[in-house]
């Protein structure tokens, strides 16, 4: 049977758009939250059946077109010896950022950890377990947003510890994103190994940087990351930054398949400065979950519109799914996207 999404990114014709919603295995769904009381989440994610399980229950209860692993984008700070912690109500904190030369330095590059490991095997797992006309999607972060992570320790407001890395030690910067790019090359590679049909970058940060700086400091190794798995791999990539409005003329020529977009450029304005060159993922806004049905709809069909016009469409929200949103809304969504017709 094949695969709808994977045939939309082939360029195949189909009869109606995927959907997939950015963070869809979490916090939002009751059948997470019961399992979240009886385990913390490293033990969700380094668990290949717990992290199965997690990965199948939105595939289960809103249908959507692709699973994607149930893992974080720090995982891999843990196989290069970070200590990592995930602290209800702040996220991820890494008690020891990563800020100095000899920080940098003592950073580790395993081909593949014991923590990397039981992703691939969740992975493994989920293939066993997902539909036929189902696509399982693995994931990493771009280099610049694991670094934000390292450097900062946690989430940042201004982001000044990564920028005076960037301005006052650039060479020891410099080393940090060639070892960062080498752990998430080993990292797809493993997620692509085992099983995973199409891997997502997420650059949650990469819109932080002006262009300049952008060009001249994060995107060779989101480069050479892409090529790197290109060179071994044949499943497709989507790129995700946060905010990308304004960039998408610098990343045409980033050899991806989709682009993923958000909500602040609509697909059509997306698809010019891209010169059509991607398949495009998204782009509701994740408020909008949080209105009516009728505004859901209204709203979800806008997109699908200007979907019918880009060189092809990949329905997705502009960002993850916040925490607190009515599943039913979401479910409702993935309907309205199920029962639209392509003519
Ligand atoms: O309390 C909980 O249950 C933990 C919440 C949670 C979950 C469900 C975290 C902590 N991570 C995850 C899973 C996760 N993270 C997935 C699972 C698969 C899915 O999409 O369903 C994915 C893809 C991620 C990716 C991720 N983690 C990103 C990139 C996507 C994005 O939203 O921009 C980022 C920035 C993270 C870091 C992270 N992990 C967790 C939190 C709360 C955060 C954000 C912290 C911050 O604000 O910087």
């Amino acid at each position: 049977m094949s695969k709808l999404i994977l045939n939309v990114i082939h360029g195949k014709k189909t009869n109606r758009i995927p959907i997939w919603i950015m963070r869809q295995a979490g916090r939002y769904l009751p059948q997470y939250q019961a399992l979240r009381k009886k385990y913390d989440i490293l033990t969700l994610f380094l668990t290949p059946e717990l992290a199965a399980e997690v990965t199948l229950q939105p595939v289960k209860i809103l249908d959507v077109d692709a699973a994607i692993i149930f893992s974080d984008i720090l995982i891999p700070c843990l196989s290069m010896g970070c200590k990592l912690k995930f602290i209800e109500g702040i996220g991820p904190v890494i008690s020891t950022p990563i800020r100095s030369l000899e920080d940098i330095k003592s950073l580790k590059i395993p081909y593949q950890s014991e923590e990397t490991k039981n992703v691939s095997e969740a992975i493994k797992i989920v293939k066993k377990k997902l539909s036929q006309d189902k696509a399982l999607i693995g994931f990493c972060a771009a280099p610049f947003t694991l670094a934000c992570y390292l450097v900062e320790g946690k989430a940042s407001k201004n982001f000044l510890h990564i920028k005076t890395l960037i301005y006052n030690q650039p060479k020891a910067f410099h080393l940090l994103m060639e070892k960062i790019s080498q752990i998430l090359i080993n990292y797809l590679r493993i997620q692509a190994e085992s099983g995973a049909e199409i891997l997502q970058i997420f650059d949650t940060w990469g819109g932080i940087l002006s262009p300049a700086d952008f060009t001249k400091f994060s995107r060779p190794y989101l480069e050479k990351l892409v090529s790197e798995f290109k060179k071994e791999f044949k499943q497709p990539l989507i790129y995700f930054m946060r905010g990308n409005g304004g960039f998408l003329h610098f990343l045409k020529d980033l050899p991806v398949e989709v682009m993923a977009i958000d909500w602040t450029i609509n697909l059509l304005d997306a698809s010019r400065c891209v010169e059509n060159r991607f398949i495009l993922q998204g782009n509701l806004d994740p408020a909008v979950l949080f209105s009516s049905k009728k505004i859901i709809k209204e709203k979800t069909e806008e997109i699908l519109l200007q979907g019918k016009k880009v060189k092809g469409h990949i329905f997705n929200l502009g960002h993850g799914i916040l925490p607190s949103t009515p599943m039913q809304n979401a479910r409702y969504l993935v309907d309205v996207v199920h029962n639209y017709i392509l003519k």
